[in-house]
């Protein structure tokens, strides 16, 4: 697109939305606070690099088999340069434990250290962007039974407690070194398929579980907690032992943060629906934005009416500084550079989109019952040039704008994924 034809579209797009009351500078500046952590496990297919690497467990599943994943830390990383190349803002890297440097050495889950994470500090650090972190508790033989964290074995409980606290003294020390909190993020996928008998003991485990490894605090300023829930998972269709209730009370009542990821809900369940619900009750929580095609699928986030609510909610609520965003996809079936690339960028635009809504006017309708203009407005926003606005906020910082973030990756395909074949 030519520079010239970028900036008409905006000039114009600014106008129009001065019409309705809407700053356009105004909503690139708050752009600004929209950091969304890249899952690293898209680039592979949630493999990792452990020397002894296990087929992928725990109800979740990466489907397809196209050509060109990360096999190396170093291709790995040059992925994720090149994403944050096509990405205007700014960005942090989600890692999960399996993803440490261990240089070719066999470095069991419950003997992590620092160490085998340094080397990723340091990259981060070059790049200046934070970390955030999850212990991962599957693809293991020790998580064959469908237990964890909520196991009745007691040495099976206690060596996925000493790789959380591993893992957070970890994460503690990422935060430290890059001067940004790291997110731990906890998500077990402990659960059974068929109908249990005992769900009772398995849930006071996970809590016992929890409170061992919390009992261990951390600056907020180097480490921020949260927990996962989920509803169902791949034979584990039964019974989930972090339901999302169990979560929810354990973070209420602890004031920890919960992980809100929207594939993991009834279809009809909105998260966008339950942030507000939430922060009533906890400081902050983290979101694991997802698009789930009739389950918990992880396709490739796209601009949708589930993504808009989120964002609208976040933004019409001031709680950008109270909401975490991290993604959580892995679709093995496109080129995985262009999936994490349309995936930022459709949620960058739904924040985008929800900072261009006339917010206080749409209030002040629905304070007077005026519903019918309440819902013509929010139908006309749909068509408004909210694309010229992003395009030109790619512009300005220095990324390709529009589709020629999909000729870049054509060129990334041919230079670097095809020698991987
Ligand atoms: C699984 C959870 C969890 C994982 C990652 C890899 O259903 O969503 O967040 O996707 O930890
Ligand atoms: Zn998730």
């Amino acid at each position: 697109m030519k520079t010239e034809n970028i900036k008409k579209a905006y000039e114009l797009a600014k106008e129009m939305y001065a019409a309705i009351g809407v700053d356009t500078d105004a909503a690139l500046k708050a752009m600004k606070q929209v950091n969304i952590s890249l899952h690293c496990w898209q680039a592979d297919d949630v493999v990792g690099f452990e020397s002894s690497q296990q087929a992928l467990s725990g109800g979740i599943q990466a489907t397809g088999n196209y050509p060109g994943k990360a096999t190396t830390i170093a291709q790995l990383r040059r992925d994720i340069e090149e994403v944050l190349r096509l990405l205007p803002g700014k960005q942090r890297l989600n890692l999960h434990a399996i993803y440490g440097d261990f240089q070719g050495v066999t470095v069991d889950r419950d003997q992590i250290e620092l160490k085998h994470f340094q080397s990723w500090i340091d990259w981060a650090k070059q790049l200046g962007i934070g970390i955030d972190f999850n212990p991962t508790c599957f693809s293991h033989p020790k998580a064959a039974t469908g237990f964890t964290l909520s196991s009745k074995e007691e040495s099976v409980r206690q060596f996925w407690v000493e790789h959380v606290k591993r893992s957070r003294r970890i994460a503690a020390e990422i935060g430290k070194q890059l001067g940004t909190p790291c997110v731990n993020n906890i998500w077990i996928p402990d659960g059974s398929k068929d109908m249990p008998i005992d769900r009772n003991a398995h849930r006071a485990l996970l809590k016992q579980s929890l409170d061992e490894i919390f009992a261990e605090e951390f600056p907020k300023t180097h480490l921020l907690d949260a927990v996962e829930s989920k509803l169902f998972g791949i034979g584990v269709e039964a019974m989930t032992v972090g339901s999302n209730e169990f979560y929810l009370a354990y973070a209420v009542k602890n004031n920890k943060m919960v992980c809100l990821d929207n594939g993991h809900f009834h279809p009809t369940e909105q998260v966008g629906d339950k942030i507000s619900a939430v922060l009533q009750f906890v400081d902050e929580i983290l979101l694991h934005v997802t698009r789930p095609v009739r389950w918990d699928s992880d396709h490739v986030v796209t601009f949708n009416d589930e993504i808009q609510l989120i964002a609208q909610e976040i933004v019409r609520n001031h709680y950008l500084s109270r909401v975490h965003i991290g993604l959580d996809y892995f679709d093995a079936s496109i080129n995985r550079i262009g999936a994490y690339v349309t995936g930022v960028r459709a949620a960058q635009l739904a924040f985008l989109f929800a900072l261009l809504e006339p917010t206080e006017k749409l209030k002040a309708l629905e304070e007077k019952q005026q519903y019918f203009e309440r819902l013509a407005f929010l139908e006309l926003l749909k068509t408004k040039p909210f694309g010229a606005v992003y395009d030109y906020w790619c512009m300005l910082n220095n990324v390709p704008v529009a589709e020629d973030y999909i000729t870049a990756i054509q060129q990334y395909e041919n230079t670097e994924l095809k020698k991987r074949l």
